[in-house]
């Protein structure tokens, strides 16, 4: 998962900057994911405001703006800084923290751990016992955002004529101009939650991705679920070279894939909004089913999904197109 969004034309650039990096800081150094919600709610809000804030009273009017908020925003206009970010760059334990959650692998969890063992910066001869080489090899490569013309190059790549469902979701499909990493959702046909487990549909993909030269190593590999490292090759029509990308495929049972599908476009906002709604109306929605809750709050039996639709018609919620699923 890359940690860096796409750049965004807005008047308040500057005071969603500061809100997303102190949501990052929540996440990543307190682990307080509340706290990072509420930031990025915020920064959400203010990106999407045509006007350049004034002050943090205009800014309050905003859905997710609070008062503590908005006297940030306020000292932001007035100082062009924020102690408290200032405070939290010069501090070296969330500094460091901050900087090992940039690594592909290490969660807000294992760069405490990290830290804690006095790990704090990347010296492949310490970190190496923990993670594996890639995440040295392709550390800078990661760190850069996939244009939108690549992630199409890749779609037509990965879209084989077979039996196979798949949908590139992610930040891709919302309609993003770039996106962090490739999130492929596989599904077949004669694949369900009522059959054996079917390994084998997961890794012909991966060995075909492989044989073409298009997946270059692997992270990890499990039944239904792939990580690993891709690239597109340079063609004698373009002279672009390409660099290593993150991909994720996961292999879904048929009758689980649009819950799947729906959950992995995102966005993460869009998620909780749209799982908090589906409670308010008695049911419950995770990434692999919709299930109602009984008077006792019990989930029942997955109720038939065919669509994405089906799922926003259960819980009464207006259909939103991906790239309208932003929150
Ligand atoms: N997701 C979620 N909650 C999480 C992590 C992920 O709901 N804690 C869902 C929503 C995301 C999707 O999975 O949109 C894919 O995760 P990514 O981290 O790849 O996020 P995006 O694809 O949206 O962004 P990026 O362009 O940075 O990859
Ligand atoms: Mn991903
Ligand atoms: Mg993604």
């Amino acid at each position: 998962m890359s940690k860096r969004k796409a750049p965004q034309e807005s008047p308040n650039q500057g005071i969603t900057d500061f809100l997303v990096e102190l949501a990052n800081y929540e996440k990543n150094v307190n682990r307080a994911i509340h706290k990072y919600n509420a930031y990025r709610k915020a920064a959400s809000a203010i990106s999407k405001y045509p006007n350049k804030i004034r002050n943090g009273e205009e800014a309050k009017k905003l859905d997710g703006v609070g008062a503590k908020i908005a006297e940030k925003i306020d000292e932001f206009l007035q100082t062009g800084k924020l102690r408290k970010l200032e405070k939290i760059r010069n501090d070296d334990t969330s500094s460091s923290i901050n900087f090992l959650t940039r690594v592909t692998g290490i969660g807000p969890a294992a760069a405490r751990k990290f830290f804690d063992e006095g790990v704090k910066t990347l010296e492949v001869d310490r970190c190496s016992v923990y993670l594996s080489h890639f995440t040295f090899r392709y550390f800078e490569e990661f760190e850069k955002r996939i244009p939108r013309v690549e992630m199409e190059k890749m779609e037509e790549l990965v879209t084989v004529g077979t039996d196979y469902i798949g949908t590139i979701c992610g930040s891709y499909r919302r309609g993003a101009a770039s996106s962090g990493d490739i999130d492929i959702l596989l599904t077949h046909p004669k694949y369900t939650s009522q059959t054996a487990k079917q390994p084998k549909l997961l890794h012909a993909v991966v060995e075909h991705f492989e044989s073409i030269g298009f997946v270059t190593d692997t992270l990890s590999k499990g039944d239904t679920k792939f990580m690993g490292v891709c690239q597109l090759q340079q063609s004698d029509e373009d002279e672009e070279e390409y660099i290593h990308r993150r991909i994720d495929i996961r292999l879904i049972p048929k009758d689980q894939y649009y819950c799947g599908v729906l959950y992995f476009t995102g966005s993460d906002i869009f998620n909780k909004n749209m799982r908090t709604h589906a409670l308010e109306k008695g049911f419950t929605l995770n990434e692999y089913t919709i299930r109602p809750l009984g008077v006792t709050g019990v989930a029942g039996e997955p109720l038939l999904v065919d669509s994405e639709k089906d799922i926003f018609d259960y819980i009464q919620y207006k259909y939103k197109e991906p790239k309208d699923r932003s929150e």
